[in-house]
């Protein structure tokens, strides 16, 4: 799906800013047929979970509505209108008036509608926008949801991050011709110093199609026409890691010699492979250094905030990070587009985080049910699941940043049932996208000898927490059993190893001299040890810390208020740990540099 843009034949405005909220109640009939009643509003983009001081919003579970008019540009007038939603958290439902227009499940990734007929240019209209939070077995990720004997609704869900809620990204109303580009795929590849770009354009009626591809410098550096083809660039600049140089693919729909829409897609001219242990991007073995993360910050929950983006890419920047991974759901689509401008690389991976009973059994009690069953995991979990890969590579499918999809975070990978649930997710996420290596983050049950899913992926993804939820604190035994385990994956598959995650709460302030868990000294030991087992292993082609930044989760005994393993706080102070990582990966990077420069001089 396109993001919406101005260029000379389409305009954009943001709905951001206040819009009246209510939660939803038995005796609401209609939120959308009148003026909201109420006289709360809720910003948006924002979850809306921690913005009032209130326990029952806070802990609503079910439906809310937001609500604002607009005025409809009258420059408009024979326009197309169309209303987005960038993301409504998990289920989302928009009238305008009192017209249904559309409807959307998955909490991270956009919906449109068209809503020309009930927006004439230079009139006020009313837009209702429901979010419901509900999570069940059926829904990605999962969750299920008790009344208990007062009568209270309860979501739980086996996912480590707070269910935040509500209208996190940007409403956008835009406008388009009657004559439109639709959808645009961008592939890229590199034949030695030639860039080749595969397009291919769709739109809405029959229309010729005209793309020029241009320089950082606006200057037309090729030409083509119709609706796919190949483009070559003779000594083409490349997109690389840390250097994200990017031409413009201008895409013109012409009719009756009149230009009828104008369209424009950043390319990163690039390849990605995988062979043997090796992760190349234009052919040079990668190393990935960054972070999990989350979409987290105090106040706006999950909500999007450019100077919070800026910040985080600029403590990455700071520490040598390369990359990160869209831990465990997608991201707005602006942290894509600044990675795609500073050449970060990314792993971007679906919101199916959960799928796994058995994980965790221990805090949350015994399990005997499976976890791909009728019952649990099952058809209409695994129908959603394929609708999220979808969306996911539609929207995303342009990025240069975006060098492997992750389909899932710790699954349930061996048990009956785990491969038969994920081959078609495989096969399909293949079919949309041929280009990119695929992976998934196994937990730490799915062994080299038991995991059942690990060869159907071109990368293996290990979360590890030796030293922390086992043999917690005794980095001894840490690095022998890593190293062990590292080894077997090693021999066993031959393809190259990520570990997405590794790390140790750690509570800002805590100082020991011996090795105390949750000290700011213990999580620099445990991520050195992980990084001397990393260093003797070839297959390792990547480290990335579980987290970048401390952030919210659900309550719970091992949660004080939330998960500490940041190497940053939640506003975003560094542990002793940043000061570690960023000597290691500076001094990477460095020599990365350093060969690179030999290597074209
Ligand atoms: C994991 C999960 C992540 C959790 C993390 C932890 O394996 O993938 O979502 O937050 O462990 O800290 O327990």
């Amino acid at each position: 799906m396109l993001k919406p843009i101005s260029t000379s034949t389409r305009e954009q405005i943001l709905l951001d800013g206040l819009w009246l909220f209510a939660l939803d109640t038995p005796d609401r009939p209609e939120p959308w047929g009148s003026v909201l009643d109420t006289r709360r509003e809720a910003p948006v983009p924002a979850s809306y979970n921690d913005v009032f001081a209130d326990q029952e919003i806070h802990d609503h579970v079910g439906w809310v509505w937001y609500q604002r008019t607009v005025r409809v540009p009258r420059g408009w007038s024979g326009e197309r209108v169309i209303l987005r939603v960038d993301a409504a958290t998990h289920e989302g439902v928009v009238y305008v008036g009192d017209r249904r227009v559309a409807h959307h499940i998955g909490g991270y990734t956009p919906f449109e509608a068209d809503i020309t007929d009930l927006a004439e240019a230079g009139a006020e209209i009313r837009i209702t926008i429901g979010v419901n939070n509900e999570l069940t077995n059926e829904t990605i990720p999962p969750g299920t949801i008790t009344t208990d004997e007062f009568g209270r609704r309860k979501q739980t869900y086996r996912h480590d991050f707070y269910n935040y809620a509500g209208l996190a990204r940007s409403v956008r109303l835009y406008s388009v011709p009657t004559v439109h580009v639709t959808d645009v795929t961008v592939a890229t590849d590199v034949e030695g110093a030639t860039g080749v770009v595969d397009y291919r354009v769709e739109a809405s009626a029959a229309a010729q199609v005209v793309v020029r591809l241009r320089d950082a410098a606006g200057v037309e550096v090729a030409r083509a026409e119709g609706d796919a083809g190949r483009i070559e660039v003779t000594d083409a600049e490349l997109w690389r890691p840390g250097r994200g140089y990017l031409y413009t693919l201008e895409v013109d729909l012409v009719a009756g010699g009149a230009l009828q829409d104008r369209y424009e897609v950043p390319v990163g001219i690039r390849s990605v492979r995988v062979e043997g242990a090796r992760f190349l991007i234009n052919g040079e073995p990668f190393f990935f250094r960054g972070f999990g993360k989350h979409e987290d910050s105090a106040i706006r929950g999950r909500g999007f905030d450019n100077a919070i983006m800026v910040h985080d890419f600029a403590l990455m920047e700071w520490m040598g990070a390369n990359s990160f991974r869209t831990s465990h759901y997608p991201y707005a689509e602006e942290f894509l587009e600044y990675a795609d401008r500073h050449g970060i690389v990314v792993i971007d991976e679906t919101a199916a985080v959960g799928l796994n009973l058995g994980l965790g059994g221990g805090f949350h009690g015994r399990v005997t049910e499976k976890s791909f069953s009728p019952t649990m995991f099952n058809d209409n979990t695994q129908a959603a699941h394929a609708q999220g890969i979808r969306e996911l590579i539609a929207r995303d499918k342009n990025h240069p940043s975006v060098v492997m999809w992750s389909i899932t975070n710790e699954p349930e990978s061996v048990e009956d049932g785990a491969r038969e649930y994920f081959e078609p997710l495989v096969a399909l996420a293949r079919e949309l996208d041929p280009t990119r290596p695929l992976t998934y983050a196994n937990e730490y049950r799915g062994q080299f000898h038991n995991d059942r899913l690990a060869d159907l992926f071109d990368v293996i993804c290990l979360n590890r927490y030796y030293g922390w939820y086992m043999e917690t604190g005794d980095l001894v035994m840490a690095e022998h059993r890593l190293e062990t385990e590292l080894r077997g994956w090693q021999t066993t598959f031959g393809k190259p190893i990520i570990i997405t995650e590794y790390g140790a709460d750690t509570l800002a302030g805590l100082h020991a001299v011996t090795t105390q868990a949750w000290s700011e000294e213990f999580q620099t030991s445990l991520l050195q040890t992980y990084h001397r087992v990393f260093d003797r292993i070839d297959a390792v082609i990547g480290e990335q810390v579980w987290n970048f930044a401390d952030f919210q989760t659900s309550q719970g005994v091992i949660r004080v208020d939330g998960n500490k393993k940041g190497v940053f706080t939640r506003d975003r102070r560094p542990k002793a740990a940043a000061h570690e990582l960023r000597a290691r990966w500076t001094a990477a990077a460095a020599a990365e540099a350093g060969s690179e420069t030999a290597s074209t001089s």
